[in-house]
């Protein structure tokens, strides 16, 4: 029936007037994964080994063993990621409830001011100014700063200097107002976390992980694809591994856009 939103959408991914982005990085042992200051102890990098590939020990089949931090490349972060999380109801990755992982997204250009910045803040003004133009963050909307990072490669992307790493972020006052006055069910990057690099110095430390997760809401990290998507109108879908208890997920971001 064609007055089947359903059937309508399987019909426009067919004929190609809705189309499937991905905005997830691949996965390699040379994937950057955060790292934290002593004493602090830190998450693993990708590994991969083979098993067997069409050879003596698997001569009709090919497969890898894989092992690997959860909060490694493109990934998830679940409310209980965060001391703040940590009693949330339905807050790791097996338990929160699958209709989550489908969820439209807000894209706010910020590649100018990043490329200029390395350690430009997101602010309830820049929203503001954003929704002058675009519209009211929607409730239960991602809010993703497209900053142009994912573009980068080697040492560039973690950009640690002396005083630690230089990457941009939301300021503590916009994720209040993300939170507080809009209701988003999470805050996505191309950074390597939800965070700004300087965060660690931000009244409350870490205020996106420390707001977010500890109100319920998600994190996606070391997206890519941004400058693919509208600033409105994209339609999310971000299933983390279903692993028991876990803090976050390896995730494969999917975007369904109007073509
Ligand atoms: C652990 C500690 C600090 C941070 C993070 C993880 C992340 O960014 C993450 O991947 O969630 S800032
Ligand atoms: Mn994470």
């Amino acid at each position: 029936m064609s007055t089947d939103v359903l059937a309508q959408l399987i019909a426009s991914l067919a004929s190609g007037s809705i189309k499937v982005v991905d905005l997830s990085q691949n996965l390699s042992p040379s994937t950057p994964v955060i790292g934290l200051p002593p004493p602090f102890a830190q998450s693993a990098p990708f590994r991969m080994e083979t098993i067997s590939r069409y050879d003596d020990v698997g001569p009709g089949w090919y497969w890898n063993n894989i092992s690997l931090g959860e909060h490694t490349g493109t990934h998830f972060d679940a409310p209980i990621h965060w001391v703040t999380g940590r009693d949330i109801p339905a807050g790791s990755t097996d338990t929160i409830a699958p209709g989550r992982f489908a969820a439209p997204a807000c894209v706010i250009d910020c590649e100018a001011e990043c490329a200029a910045d390395a350690g430009f803040l997101l602010t309830r003004a820049g929203l503001l100014a954003w929704e002058a133009k675009h519209g009211r963050i929607p409730a239960g909307s991602w809010v993703l700063l497209r900053s142009g990072w994912s573009k980068r490669a080697g040492d560039a992307f973690l950009n640690v200097g002396e005083g630690g790493p230089v990457t941009p972020g939301p300021d503590t006052d916009c994720v209040r107002f993300m939170v507080e006055e809009r209701d988003v069910i999470g805050f996505g990057t191309e950074t390597v976390g939800t965070d700004a690099g300087q965060a660690f110095m931000f009244e409350p430390a870490f205020p996106c992980h420390t707001m977010m997760h500890g109100s319920g809401r998600f994190g996606l990290a070391s997206l890519a694809g941004l400058d693919q998507l509208p600033p409105t109108g994209a339609l999310l879908i971000t299933p983390p591994l279903k692993i028991e208890g876990g803090s976050g997920s390896p995730c494969r971001v999917l975007a369904l856009v109007t073509a």
